[in-house]
């Protein structure tokens, strides 16, 4: 018989497929599904890199046979700083280095054999590309979403450059671990907060998972309060607090200011001078992140007091760094009764604690903790015995009234810190002109291309190794012609990400962003594939960017990813595979021996697509046995009249059906786990009851092809069929021939449909719900199942917290 030979028909179907590409025009409707393209870094990829990679490449192959026409693009988000890092060390340019590991990289990705339309290419580092990053930036300048301001912000002392509180993790710097300072620079910032509504409200009608939607909208952090106005003790100053909770007024014992506060230094009385400055001087130089997380309430008094408006209690006005200077009005009323932190603090310096809610019911007794819950105004004048979800609104209406409070809505979003004090990134297309101020570079100058320099080493002063350039630097001015000087500044690296999907359907156009034909033809994004790690940051500054490139008449569409999947990683020995824990395993060898259709198979069957999974080399076999098992079913079959039984007709269709319907629910693993039982059942009837036919044969072989597209290929054109497999349509089940399977039922979780099963007649309710457990799994994001309930006929029901 005619042996497996995966590395001849691999190399066959490469060269074949590059003269006749698969996916066709034809009039078809256009499918968009995007992968989160790559940092091309010095290490190549490893098979975890594949999972994500192979899915949506499965994926796109899965809708060229549904009749898509398919875009399927890749590129290199290549500016950043390892390159730079690189470079510093090496002495490498980073330009020379990053095409060297593009062309690294570009050589693995093809191993995938992935539908990527390698005409379509982008590189953010290359100037025809972040000429619209710039350009982009140009149009935010001129519409006031892009300003300058003095502000002391995230600063890595490792890195010597700026971070965005997105990149900060833990206190920590994202990149090298070192824990950020404070430092007061001049910074470019971006508006984002001018979108902070429409970012949280057009999340609801995105098909993205939940998790990642509740990422967002904590991060966007809407709360809804009250801000209310405290008289200072024998002065002018009026201070202004924000509060969630205006129905806690009453037990307002004292308050805190954050160090930073305008109106520090003012209500400070002489006595207290010295300890005040110290503190705020202290303050300074920690991270936010650690402001908020400190266990240990630090603090001073001012040694003046404010008057409580609604009782006239004398409260205390202290300074402590729990309160954030960015936030509400950086000021605050503290009712330790019933906030957490206040209790703490209230504890710590012997402050006064008056309780101004009670359980319904509940006597009077000391509270040893917080009170956070609602219940029964107590101790508050006129709202005493409301309910304190109404005295919320009432005490706020009242204050109103006043006129002595504001109802206000806040938002955490802070506007976006976008200067970079380092070299690999694209040039702020800004000139500072001591006539005209800031000018932006006229769109016909644009690109500003990114000069060589000789030190690559961040200055450390907070300016950037390209103020070192003088030729460069000094300009005249585009307004004036006087001489000017240059922005120095780069871009952070999220900027060429914010837009890339855009410029992909319009690579070579040299006018315009994206053409309106090709943006209408091509755009939004249908599926996006990357790593759940972006949720907030390139997530949010996409759907950002886009919005404004709507309200600038770029593109027609609110929402650049119309739906949304996160891959889980690839583990091994437990921890997350990477080069730094020296766990990785590459894909090199595995294709040679076993060929790419396994390795593709084997990253699919691993584990449920969104979970984390664990790498077993071993694995990879179970998968080129099953193939090679394939193969011989057909093989074995060729050239046999078979007869179409009734028998065989079912199993045709419930293949079908299977793979359908755990490819719509995204179940990859499932999928192939179908795959491998049907393809016993029919060899067995090949074997026992005189072979499968040809009908049967073509079928799986063609649901076989998003998976094993090498193979599906050969054994296509084995079964002596024309074109290539991926010209057929992808076949429909009729349910009525798949006999004791009757019907198909939704499972939900939580009230929403997360999958549909198959119940046969007659099936027990064990059986059913067992089913139902499968097919959900994935699905619980660690939640436990409380309760199942199956209607028979109807629906089954899963309660799971
Ligand atoms: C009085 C109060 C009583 C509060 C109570 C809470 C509970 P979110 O939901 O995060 O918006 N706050 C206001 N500005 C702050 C700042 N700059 N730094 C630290 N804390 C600040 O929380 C708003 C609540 O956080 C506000 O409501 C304020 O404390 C505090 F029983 O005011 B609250
Ligand atoms: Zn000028």
């Amino acid at each position: 018989s005619v042996q497996y030979k995966h590395q001849e028909i691999e190399q066959k179907w490469r060269r074949i497929w590059e003269e006749r590409p698969v996916n066709k025009e034809e009039g078809r409707e256009k499918y968009y599904c995007l992968d989160m393209f790559p940092y091309p870094s010095g290490s190549g990829l490893h098979v975890g890199h594949w999972r994500g990679y192979v899915l949506s490449d499965v994926w796109s192959r899965y809708k060229i046979l549904q009749g898509y026409h398919v875009l399927h693009p890749m590129g290199w988000d290549a500016f950043g700083l390892p390159a730079e890092n690189y470079a510093i060390k090496m002495g490498v340019h980073p330009a020379k280095a990053t095409a060297e590991n593009v062309e690294n990289f570009k050589r693995q990705l093809k191993e995938i054999s992935a539908v990527y339309d390698w005409t379509k290419e982008v590189n953010t580092t290359d100037p025809g590309f972040y000429k619209w990053t710039q350009w982009i930036f140009v149009q935010m300048f001129k519409a006031g979403l892009a300003y300058e301001k003095e502000m002391p912000i995230n600063w890595c002392p490792e890195c010597k450059t700026g971070l965005a509180n997105e990149e900060v993790v833990n206190g920590e710097c994202d990149r090298c671990g070192t824990p950020v300072t404070k430092k007061n620079l001049r910074q470019w910032m971006l508006k984002i907060t001018a979108y902070a509504e429409r970012l949280l409200k057009d999340l609801e009608d995105l098909d993205w998972p939940d998790k990642v939607k509740k990422m967002q909208s904590d991060w966007i952090g809407k709360s809804h309060g009250a801000e209310i106005d405290f008289q200072v003790e024998g002065m002018e100053e009026k201070l202004k607090v924000f509060t969630t909770r205006p129905d806690t007024l009453y037990g307002a014992t004292f308050m805190v200011l954050a160090p930073e506060h305008g109106a520090v230094a003012k209500i400070t009385q002489p006595p207290k001078k010295e300890e005040v400055e110290h503190y705020v001087f202290h303050a300074s130089m920690k991270s936010s992140v650690d402001r908020m997380q400190d266990k240990e309430k630090t603090g001073v008094f001012t040694g003046s007091y404010a008057v409580n408006p609604l009782n006239g209690a004398k409260l205390p006005i202290w300074i402590s760094d729990y309160v954030l200077a960015d936030y509400g009005t950086g000021a605050i009323m503290c009712v330790p009764a019933h906030d957490e932190r206040d209790f703490a603090f209230a504890k710590q310096f012997d402050l006064p604690i008056t309780q101004v809610i009670r359980k319904e019911g509940a006597g009077e007794e000391e509270l040893l903790e917080a009170y956070t819950e609602e219940g029964v105004m107590v101790n508050s004048g006129p709202f005493d015995g409301m309910r304190s979800t109404l005295a919320k609104e009432a005490v706020a209406d009242y204050l109103e009234e006043q006129g002595i409070g504001d109802k206000t809505t806040n938002y955490k979003l802070r506007d976006w810190v976008f200067s970079r004090q380092r070299y690999w990134g694209e040039p702020i297309p800004i000139v500072h002109c001591p006539y005209c101020g800031t000018v932006p570079v006229p769109e016909e100058d644009l690109p500003v291309v990114l000069p060589e320099v000789e030190s690559y080493q961040p200055t450390g002063t907070g300016e950037s190794p390209l103020a070192a350039i003088e030729e460069w630097v000094n300009v005249p001015c585009p307004t004036c012609g006087k001489p000017a000087k240059r922005e120095t500044n780069t871009m952070p690296q999220w900027a060429g990400s914010s837009w890339y999907f855009l410029r992909y359907v319009d690579v070579d156009n040299s006018r315009e962003l994206v053409s309106k034909e090709q943006a209408r033809k091509w755009l939004p994004v249908d599926m996006y594939v990357g790593g759940i790690e972006h949720a907030v940051l390139h997530l949010l500054y996409s759907r950002f960017y886009t919005k404004f490139l709507h309200d600038i008449g770029v593109v027609e569409f609110q929402e650049p990813f119309t739906r949304l999947f996160n891959q889980g990683m690839i583990c091994k020995n437990g921890a997350k595979m990477s080069k730094s824990k020296g766990n990785v395993v590459s894909p090199d060898n595995l294709v040679q021996d076993y060929g790419c259709d396994s390795l593709r198979m084997y990253e699919l069957f691993v584990g449920p697509p969104e979970l984390d999974s664990e790498w077993d080399d071993r694995g990879i076999e179970g998968v080129y046995r099953f193939l090679n098992r394939v193969w011989k079913l057909v093989h074995e079959n060729i050239g046999r009249e078979v007869p179409v039984t009734q028998e065989l007709e079912k199993l045709r269709n419930q293949l079908i059906y299977e793979v359908t319907n755990r490819m719509n629910n995204f179940n990859m693993n499932t999928t192939v786990s179908a795959f491998m039982e049907f393809n016993n059942k029919f060899l067995d009837l090949s074997k026992n009851q005189g072979g499968v036919d040809k009908e049967t044969l073509s079928t799986l072989v063609v649901l076989l092809a998003p998976f094993a597209p090498h193979m599906a290929e050969e054994l296509w054109e084995a079964l002596g069929q024309e074109g290539s497999v991926f010209e057929n349509e992808w076949p429909v089940h009729d349910e009525s021939k798949m006999k004791e399977t009757s019907v198909q039922m939704p499972v939900q979780v939580n009230g929403k449909i997360k999958a549909t099963i198959l119940v046969e007649d007659g099936e027990d309710k064990e059986s059913v719900l067992a089913k139902a457990r499968g097919a959900v799994e994935g699905k619980l994001d660690g939640r436990a199942i409380q309760k199942e309930v199956y209607v028979p006929g109807r629906i089954i029901s899963i309660v799971a917290k």
